[in-house]
């Protein structure tokens, strides 16, 4: 299957490697505006050199709780960091939910909107749909960060979160999306207890039959603090190992942190045949 984007069209025969880069003052600021974007992208090139295949830029913190952002300030942090970024030759992602950020992205030419509230704000599908071959990741998520986590309830989560993506696969297309465009993600962590998520990853395969290729970000998530118990930068080993499972369980893209160790896991699993689809010598490093 491909990834169709604005530059790219990704072949996902493989699992491919979406390091994060979040620009928010907590991340990499030094108080001056310059100053964060070229730490930002000196960031982009290191997990570049780890062997990162797209890279997720964003500017407004998803956590839960997280105090949101104003619209001036995310397109300060963000625009700079794509423009200076669109040089480095690979697809660029923009990680937000507000439709004039996906749009000015767009603009300078971003490949990919990762939207975690699945282009439900309005304006923000018409957005995305207005670039003709511009690729976009539609997450699921309860409520909003500020209430997600408020004692959420499902009957069966993997269903309802396979029948929201069905649903918004619809709107999509409806508005002339094309399939090629679209990747679909449960949205580990977003409105879900520890036991949802770990439900999640065991039934994933039932999320395959959507049609469209998964992303799943399990980095550093709190469930791998409730499961192992560890701080949020002790989470190494969890995130690897879930990253792992995710794509044995037939994930297409992993968004992560941790860009060389989960670079490395994959290689092993690999090269031992552990993964659903591997890599072919046709496919080999085809990105384009
Ligand atoms: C922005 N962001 C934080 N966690 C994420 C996840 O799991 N998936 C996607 N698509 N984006 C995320």
């Amino acid at each position: 299957m491909f990834w169709q984007t604005t530059r790219f069209r990704i072949d996902l025969a493989r699992p491919r490697v979406m390091g994060i880069v979040n620009v928010t003052p907590d991340s990499f600021s030094d108080g001056g505006r310059l100053g964060d974007a070229a730490a930002a992208l000196r960031h982009c090139e290191q997990l570049l050199a780890e062997g990162a295949d797209i890279l997720d830029i964003g500017g407004e913190s998803s956590r839960p709780g997280a105090a949101p952002v104003p619209l001036a300030e995310e397109l300060a942090r963000v625009l700079p960091v794509v423009q200076g970024a669109l040089g480095f030759g690979v697809p660029l992602s923009v990680d937000t939910v507000k439709p004039e950020v996906m749009r000015r992205a767009l603009e300078l030419g971003a490949d990919i909107v990762n939207d975690i509230g699945a282009l439900l704000a309005p304006g923000a599908l018409e957005a995305v749909a207005a670039f003709p071959c511009a690729g976009v990741c539609l997450m699921h998520m309860r409520g909003d960060p500020a209430t997600m986590q408020q004692r959420p309830a499902y009957d069966d989560v993997v269903a309802e979160v396979a029948d929201f993506l069905a649903g918004r696969l619809q709107v999509l297309r409806a508005a002339g999306v094309d399939d090629e465009r679209i990747v679909l993600d449960p949205g580990i962590g977003f409105g879900k207890t520890v036991e949802h998520n770990l439900e999640l990853l065991r039934r994933q395969p039932e999320l395959l039959a959507l049609g469209r290729p998964l992303l799943l970000g399990w980095s550093r998530k709190s469930t791998l603090g409730a499961v192992t118990g560890r701080a949020v930068g002790e989470r190494l080993a969890g995130s690897i190992a879930a990253a792992l499972a995710a794509a044995r369980q037939g994930a297409a893209i992993l968004r992560v942190h941790d860009v060389a160790a989960t670079v490395d896991a994959l290689k092993v699993w690999g090269a031992a045949g552990l993964l659903p689809v591997p890599e072919s010598p046709a496919t080999r490093g085809a990105i384009r």
